[in-house]
């Protein structure tokens, strides 16, 4: 990915370049909700990162960086994809990494990544924000590289995803929608927009369209909040990049708006069921999203309450795999198989 977008990154010659080949994640168009919204809708897979997120983007300029400027421990908080990247690309790099989580809430995927990939791991009793907080603390004393989105390395990385997009689409989507958790992706996406838009490469500034869960909206709400959601990877009650989420939506004529768990959920097995895409439920929140602008409780604010012109594009970031947290579907669809003895006719009899 450094290489693909050299020189609009903050890398030099003496820059050790620690990549897996992330992004160049695929576009993929859905038919069915371009059917629903009239409009042109893709979906940008960030699944298909090597630890099966977006956090790849950012991590590995953070990690090169941190490479770079002499490091040899990094450190991040994490509702369980940062802390899985930051892990893996601290092991390309033969350095050390410390996760600090909030205990008994990261999805069983992303914690077994933390540990294969070799990060000490810390589970603390208290949300991501006082991990963050922590995380912050550790920082000050010295020593180590905090790899949040705290680190401006992150958002650099992160803001290829834009980049990529236009390179694909030949022109900026006229709507972006991804969810929005600590806030960074919504801000890096909007700055490399922007960057590729001061610089001739697209014409358009699509309307950003950020999506919290209804139990952690801080954002939306205006104030700091105790985070509840099944969708764990943005149970966030304060995020570090909350400016930057404020900015993107005002300057780009967006909003960031609500949905529940429910929505959430259904979604995600919507969209698995009808497009043949497994993301996990944050990143559904995108979907979930766009559902909810196409239906009668959208905000007063929404840019699909005027209806879109013709041939409009629709850009949903998924940003993570579903396979990182198999408990949440399994447990909302209660989904078991039929059981049949080992014969024709007991399997027949059970396919009717
Ligand atoms: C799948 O891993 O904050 O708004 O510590 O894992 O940039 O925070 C994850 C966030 C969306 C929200 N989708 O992005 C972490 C972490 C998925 C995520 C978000 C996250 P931001």
């Amino acid at each position: 990915m450094i290489s693909r977008y050299r020189s609009r990154l903050p890398v030099t010659d003496a820059t050790p370049v620690i990549s897996l080949n992330e992004g160049s994640t695929p576009l993929i168009h859905s038919p069915r909700l371009s059917a629903l919204s009239g409009a042109e809708v893709y979906l940008k897979f960030e699944g298909l990162n090597p630890t099966g997120s977006f956090k790849d983007r950012g991590m590995t300029v953070a990690i090169s960086k941190a490479v770079e400027d002499g490091a040899d421990t990094v450190i991040c908080a994490s509702t369980g994809n940062t802390s899985a990247a930051a892990a893996a690309y601290a092991a390309r790099a033969g350095i050390r990494c410390a996760v600090i989580l909030p205990a008994g809430k990261i999805a069983s995927g992303k914690l077994v990544q933390a540990f294969i990939y070799g990060a000490k791991v810390v589970a603390i009793r208290g949300n991501f924000d006082d991990a963050l907080r922590i995380v912050r603390e550790l920082g000050a004393l010295g020593g180590v590289a905090i790899v949040n989105s705290i680190n401006p390395h992150r958002i650099e990385g992160q803001k290829t995803a834009s980049f990529e997009i236009i390179d694909e689409l030949g022109e900026a989507p006229d709507i972006h929608i991804l969810p929005v958790g600590n806030a960074g992706n919504i801000t890096a996406y909007w700055r490399g927009y922007r960057e590729f838009h001061a610089a001739d490469r697209s014409s358009v500034l699509p309307k950003m369209l950020g999506f919290q869960a209804s139990g952690a909206a801080p954002i939306f709400h205006g104030h700091p909040v105790e985070p509840h959601t099944i969708a764990t990877a943005i149970r966030i009650g304060n995020p570090a990049s909350w400016e930057g989420a404020n900015a993107a939506v005002k300057e780009s004529g967006g909003c960031i708006d609500t949905v529940t768990d429910a929505q959430i959920l259904d979604a995600q097995a919507w969209l698995a069921s009808h497009e043949g895409i497994f993301v996990e439920p944050a990143s559904a929140a995108s979907v979930a999203g766009l559902l909810r602008c196409l239906g009668s409780d959208r905000c007063p604010r929404c840019p699909f309450a005027g209806g879109l012109r013709a041939g409009s594009k629709i850009v949903l970031t998924v940003t993570g795999h579903g396979l990182k947290d198999p408990d949440a579907p399994v447990k909302h669809g209660g989904f078991a198989p039929v059981e049949a003895d080992a014969d024709l006719t007991a399997v027949r009899r059970a396919l009717d």
